[in-house]
């Protein structure tokens, strides 16, 4: 008989029984975002046939329909979680304002921040895109909670994890005990630990940035990756290239492999592109735990204190020397 894997399920209830006073609420939040990924791969991965078979009415004829899937994605996390008593209030990269639970379902002394989809402009040319979510503790002192509670510095961070929805679909979570992912079995649906206690390489040998932005980067940026680009065999340069221009799919690869991954402000906008609270904080807790580094360039991404909600942030995250070698360069230290 083929021995049984370690289901998420099983892993989450094991690593909980180590908090003591733990309620099984992270047991249960897991679950029911481990569900909402199910739902959600069920329908990326039929964005194709949709349009090319026009299946159910969705016929997503123009590349506008295949983006309705953030929306999708967006609502599946919500009715996934809204009456499960876990959260008081959920706050999303699609929505404008904080979603607070409502009165009709009991509200929990958790937040969770997600991006539905990210990257979902490229699920028409069917590459890797992702979900990526972090959770809180409530910290205001009211029964159901304040939008506020949406708004904490990464540090703060009870758990966080990416669904990458990929040639295999995997979850990758942490809960501040490490980093462990976990492979989706189509047949079952469920999905099983395949990669435990993953550890980033000190150092990588690969850099991803979008180089068509080089007109706009800054000096500290050029000097950077000129530096990454020339041989220096002791140190393992020049890098290769690699930028899939899907976060998850670029943050997996590295994570695994090594490498650095940088998304900086640049002479358009001093922030950069990506959000603080639902890319940069998430991704910047999982590579902390698994031996990796977060930074803006400045300062560590999990000391930022979040001002708004949808607040942009410069992302330079990877391996730890690599990253602390480029914040050399930003900081004029290189
Ligand atoms: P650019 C996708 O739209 C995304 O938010 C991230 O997944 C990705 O890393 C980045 O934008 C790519 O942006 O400007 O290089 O196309």
């Amino acid at each position: 008989m083929a021995t049984l894997g370690v289901t998420l399920e099983r892993f989450v209830v094991e690593e909980q029984s180590r908090f003591p006073g733990a309620k099984g609420v992270f047991t249960g939040l897991l679950s029911q975002i481990s569900l909402a990924a199910k739902i959600i791969y069920s329908e990326v991965n039929k964005a194709g046939l949709a349009d090319i078979l026009g299946l159910t009415g969705k016929v997503n004829v123009q590349g506008e329909e295949v983006q309705k899937l953030d929306e999708f994605a967006n609502t599946t996390v919500r009715n996934c979680l809204d009456h499960s008593g876990y959260l008081c209030a959920m706050a999303s990269e699609e929505t404008d304002e904080v979603f607070m639970i409502p009165e009709r379902f009991p509200a929990g002394n958790y937040t969770l921040l997600y991006d539905p989809l990210d990257g979902s402009s490229n699920i028409d040319v069917n590459v890797s895109i992702g979900t990526i979510f972090s959770v809180f503790r409530k910290k205001s002192r009211s029964e159901r909670g304040e939008p506020s509670d949406c708004v904490q510095k990464g540090s703060e961070q009870v758990a966080a994890g990416y669904v990458i929805y990929g040639s295999s679909v995997m979850l990758v979570y942490t809960a501040g005990n490490g980093v462990n992912g976990f492979t989706l079995d189509p047949q079952i649906g469920e999905f099983f630990l395949s990669h435990a206690e993953i550890k980033a390489p000190a150092r990588g040998r690969i850099y991803s940035i979008n180089e068509g932005n080089s007109a706009h980067w800054t000096e500290e940026t050029h000097r950077y990756v000129s530096y990454l680009k020339e041989s220096d065999k002791e140190s393992g340069r020049p890098y290769s290239g690699r930028y899939i221009g899907s976060l998850v799919a670029d943050f997996h690869r590295n994570l695994l492999k090594g490498g650095i991954f940088l998304y900086p402000g640049d002479k358009r906008s001093a922030e950069g592109k990506l959000r603080l609270l639902y890319e940069c904080n998430p991704l910047a807790f999982i590579v902390e735990q698994a031996g990796g580094a977060a930074s803006n360039g400045e300062q560590r991404i999990l000391d930022v204190e979040p001002k708004s909600l949808h607040q942009r942030s410069p992302l330079i995250i990877g391996s730890k020397e690599d990253v602390q070698m480029a914040e050399a360069f930003y900081q004029g230290k290189h």
